[in-house]
């Protein structure tokens, strides 16, 4: 995955008000054959439900996420995984702040009997994370390569963030990258900071155009990368 230049997954986080089904949709369909992935977030799944959000994307191959930021006791996150798996969803994200013991243990003992992708959040892209995840940041790095998880999550908005969190890991392990766009991160940094993946919504989602903008972030991203990898 790291030789891959360019990798973009769409966060779709409906508003409020939307038809969230339409509004999915015609995302989807502007989208995927352009992007590698959707990220489902809590917007959407609250108001309409995975079971009928996952409906839209029965055809998709690609990466498709749940962003439920799982945070419970094992047991719990197993059933919501079983959930996932069986409505097509491929990887799903989850805080490893609930510690391994009886928490991320059997979550990724879950994720790796269904196949589904388990993806940690390491670090944020919001200020607060400087408050209380980020204290622990080596912490839920060792946690992640504990459980072998298949990515994390480190932040596009600080760039250093990720380029620690790649130090450490290795460059087996997939890293997430949000905050590019409406958080103010550029297309490509996060890349050329040694992330995978970068994680985009409102820059895309809300645009007039929608594949104009994501083909607008592509170029960028792929502008960025060819300058920092050459
Ligand atoms: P946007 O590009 O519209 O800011 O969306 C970013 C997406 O990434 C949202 O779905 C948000 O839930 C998610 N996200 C984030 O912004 N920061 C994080 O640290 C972790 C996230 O999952």
């Amino acid at each position: 995955m790291r030789g891959v230049a360019v990798v973009l997954i769409v966060a779709l986080d409906p508003p409020a008000g939307t038809n969230v089904g339409e509004w999915i949709a015609s995302r989807y369909e502007a989208l995927k054959d352009i992007v590698q992935g959707f990220k489902l977030g809590l917007p959407a799944i609250v108001k309409h439900g995975i079971d009928s959000i996952s409906k839209c994307f029965s055809d998709y191959e690609g990466l498709l996420i749940a962003d439920l930021k799982l945070a419970d006791i094992g047991d719990v996150m197993a059933e919501v995984v079983k959930w996932l798996k069986n409505l097509g969803i491929n990887g799903v994200i989850a805080h490893g702040f609930v510690g391994y013991r009886g928490g991320v243990e059997v979550l990724a003992r879950t994720c790796r009997e269904a196949g589904v992708k388990l993806i940690l959040v390491v670090s944020m892209s919001h200020e607060g994370s400087a408050e209380f995840i980020d204290k622990h940041l080596d912490g839920l790095i060792e946690l992640a390569k504990a459980v072998d998880s298949w990515g994390v999550v480190a932040p596009a908005t600080r760039p250093n963030v990720i380029r620690y969190v790649r130090a450490r890991l290795g460059s087996d392990m997939v890293i997430l990258s949000p905050g590019v766009g409406a958080q103010g991160a550029e297309p490509g940094d996060a890349l050329c900071a040694g992330a995978d993946y970068e994680i985009v919504g409102r820059a895309i989602t809300r645009a007039e155009n929608l594949r104009e903008a994501a083909l607008n972030v592509i170029r960028q991203q792929k502008e960025k990368v060819s300058k920092c990898r050459g």
